[in-house]
Parts: structure tokens; C-alpha cells; sequence
């Protein structure tokens, strides 16, 4: 029989996570959401087991091997110390706390627990981006010199569009950069194999009030049905409004320490960027480029010229293989980077993590990070970023 799991979130993330699971062959045992009226609901779609009155009854049923924490930012933490007291493993979605302190409470209880926490950095599964990692590691680029890249989505650029991520008090103190500025650096170090020492951030609030009420992520405002807790339009008055506190954009100059220098702009207000997440490293002998809506092609450069290197198992590193499950020319998309995510982090609570696999270290690594940048917009001074 395979790993029961629950999932605590029944939004855009936590059904991709559901589904990644039982594909991952776990039996879904039960699922919580916003209130137990929501539960029943998501568990009648999904065809879970149980709808759990709350996530606190989830995270600590008897009979679930490992819980999925797709709540909002504010939970992640509570929720994980309830589920690891508990001896369940789990999977935590990004950033898995508020702050770098909390995500070092959930690594030492981890480590307490013999527990797996593995934190879904799933861009990480592209194969290319794995082919990419490979050729560094062997040297084909040389040293890299420079890092650069963005990451760039629009699905909050009106006034009108908000959502859970917009609230400091449910999101956390960073909203752009610890939601996607987060995957972006995770990326960027794994694949250099370098890491980020000291860092310069702006950031900017471009939509300084927004709608109140919450409105699933990625949906758009006025687009379809209005969200369960949509702003009201139906009358003369106009919509309640509330100031914003988080950042839509983040600009971040960092280097690293292989004597690396580099960039990110990371923005939610980018129109007609949907999920536009792509990073360049430029080394002494040749560059490589990705651009993970369109991952099927990785890019390398040199000075007498570049190519374009495909998806295509017999022609790639050992690992980037492993993770082509399809033939080239079929492409592989965010779902196959979730279902291989989920697939290793449930190798890994069987006993072995496979190589590149995500886990609680990487998600203090990110929280770390995202600490240096709120204290560098503060100060507007470089900050150290300790490894
Ligand atoms: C919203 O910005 C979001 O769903 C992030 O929370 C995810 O981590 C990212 O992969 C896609 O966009």
C-alpha cells in the first residue's frame, strides 16, 4: 500500500499537490481547508477519504504518514511543529515560515522528529535546468562571473487584484520575493553550485491599495465568477480599499562566493509575464541561459557562437535523464516538475532522498535570504548573507 497522505489547502497549489500524490501512488486520506463545509467540498472533487474539521486535526490524525501544508504563509510553521511532534513527514510549501527564525524552529524539530520535511522548489525538476547544473559541475562554462535573470508574473498588477500573499499578517513581512524571488535564488544556486554572501535590495510597492477581501491566486479580477469574498461591485458604492504594506517588486544585486556578481528583478506586475521565471550565468569560457516557460530548450552561449540544447534523454547527464519521462518533442511541463518532486520527496521518506531533492535546509536557506532582503530595502546598504 503506498503512503497515506493528507493535504491541508485546497487551492490552486494544494489540488496540484493532491494530484501529484496520488500519481506518486499515496492514497489521499484526507484534506482540510478554510472552513469544514470547504473541506467536505474539496474532499467530494478530489475523492479524499476524510474532510478534516481544521488543519490542526489534520496534521496530527492517526493513519497519515505524511501531510502536505498548502495554507496560507502564516500556518506553515504551527502546522509543521503539530504535524512533526505528531511523527508525520512533510510537505511544506514555500516559504515555510515567516521568517528565518521560524524556519530554523521547523529544521531542528525535523532533525528531532527523524522526520523528512521536503519544500517544493519544483523548478528545480525541469530536466534541463538538472542538464544545466551538470555541465557547470564539469566546467564547461568555466567560473561564473555573472548571474542574471528575472522573475515576472502580472496576476496582481490592478488595484483590483488581491489575494492572502498581500496581507503581512497572513503572507509574511516580503510578499514578491518570498513568494517567487525565493524560487529564483534556490534556482540560481543550485544550478551554479554557488551561493549568494552579501546582497543590495530595493524593493517597491507599485499598487500602493489594493481591493479588499481575498481572491484565489492567479485569478483575475472582474475575469469569471467573482471569488466567494470578491470585492462587492453590485452597488453605487465604490470598492473598500485597504493600503499595502508588501512589495510588488524586488531589485536585488548580490555576489557570490565564487566570485560571482549578479542580479534579479522580481516583480508581480509585469503585464503579460505569467510565470516568467529566467536566469542566465555567464562563466569565463561559455553562458548558459533558461527560461522555464519554455523548458524544453536550454540555451548555451560562446564567443564563436551559440546552440540550443534539447530535452532529449539519450543526449543529456544522468540526472537531467532520470527526470525525462517523456520523449523529446513532447514537452514537459510544471505538473511533471510537481509529480517528480513529489515522487523523490516520498522516495526520501521510504529512506533515500534522491539527488537535488529540496528539503528543510533549503527552505531556511530561502528564508534566510529573504530576511537579508527586507533588511537590505530597510537600510539600503549591502547586507552579508551568512551560508
Ligand atoms: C504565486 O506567485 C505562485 O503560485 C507562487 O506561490 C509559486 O511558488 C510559483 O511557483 C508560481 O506562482
Amino acid at each position: 500500500m503506498g503512503l497515506r497522505i493528507a493535504v491541508a489547502g485546497t487551492g490552486f497549489i494544494g489540488r496540484v499537490h493532491a494530484r501529484s500524490a496520488r500519481l506518486a501512488g499515496a492514497e489521499l486520506a484526507g484534506v482540510a481547508a478554510s472552513s469544514p463545509e470547504s473541506a467536505e467540498r474539496a474532499a467530494a472533487e478530489l475523492g479524499a477519504a476524510r474532510a478534516f474539521a481544521s488543519a490542526d486535526e489534520l496534521v496530527t490524525a492517526d493513519g497519515i504518514d505524511v501531510v502536505h501544508l498548502c495554507t496560507p504563509n502564516h500556518l506553515h510553521e504551527p502546522l509543521a511543529l503539530a504535524a512533526l511532534a505528531a511523527g508525520k513527514h512533510v510537505v511544506c510549501e514555500k516559504p515555510v515560515a515567516l521568517d528565518g527564525d521560524g524556519a530554523r524552529r521547523i529544521a531542528a524539530a525535523a532533525a528531532d522528529a527523524g522526520r523528512v520535511v521536503a519544500v517544493p522548489f519544483v523548478y528545480r525538476f525541469h530536466p534541463l535546468v538538472r542538464e544545466a547544473r551538470a555541465r557547470v559541475a564539469a566546467g564547461e562554462l568555466g567560473p561564473v562571473r555573472v548571474l542574471h535573470g528575472t522573475y515576472l508574473q502580472d496576476w496582481l498588477l490592478g488595484a483590483d487584484d488581491t489575494n492572502w500573499r498581500v496581507e503581512p499578517g497572513l503572507g509574511g513581512a516580503s510578499r514578491a520575493f518570498a513568494d517567487i524571488g525565493s524560487h529564483w535564488c534556490d534556482l540560481v544556486e543550485f544550478t551554479s553550485g554557488a551561493r549568494i554572501t552579501r546582497l543590495l535590495a530595493h524593493t517597491a510597492t507599485t499598487v500602493s491599495s489594493r481591493a479588499t477581501g481575498d481572491r484565489p491566486t492567479f485569478a483575475a479580477a472582474g475575469g469569471g465568477a467573482p471569488a466567494p469574498s470578491a470585492p462587492d461591485r453590485s452597488g453605487a458604492g465604490a470598492v473598500a480599499t485597504e493600503d499595502v504594506a508588501t512589495e510588488d517588486v524586488a531589485l536585488v544585486l548580490f555576489e557570490t562566493d565564487a566570485g560571482g556578481s549578479g542580479s534579479v528583478v522580481v516583480s508581480q506586475v509585469s503585464a503579460g509575464r505569467k510565470n516568467r521565471l529566467a536566469f542566465e550565468l555567464d562563466g569565463t569560457e561559455a553562458a548558459l541561459a533558461f527560461d522555464q516557460e519554455q523548458p524544453e530548450l536550454l540555451w548555451v552561449g560562446r564567443r564563436e557562437g551559440a546552440t540550443l540544447v534539447p530535452r532529449d534523454a539519450a543526449h543529456l547527464a544522468p540526472d537531467a535523464a532520470r527526470l525525462a519521462t517523456l520523449p523529446a518533442g513532447h514537452g514537459q511541463g510544471y505538473h511533471d516538475c510537481f509529480d517528480l518532486f513529489v515522487a523523490d520527496a516520498y522516495a526520501a521518506v521510504s529512506g533515500v532522498a534522491p539527488e537535488g531533492l529540496p528539503l528543510v535546509g533549503d527552505g531556511v536557506r530561502a528564508a534566510t535570504i529573504t530576511d537579508a532582503v527586507l533588511a537590505s530595502a530597510r537600510s539600503l546598504s549591502w547586507i552579508e548573507v551568512p551560508p
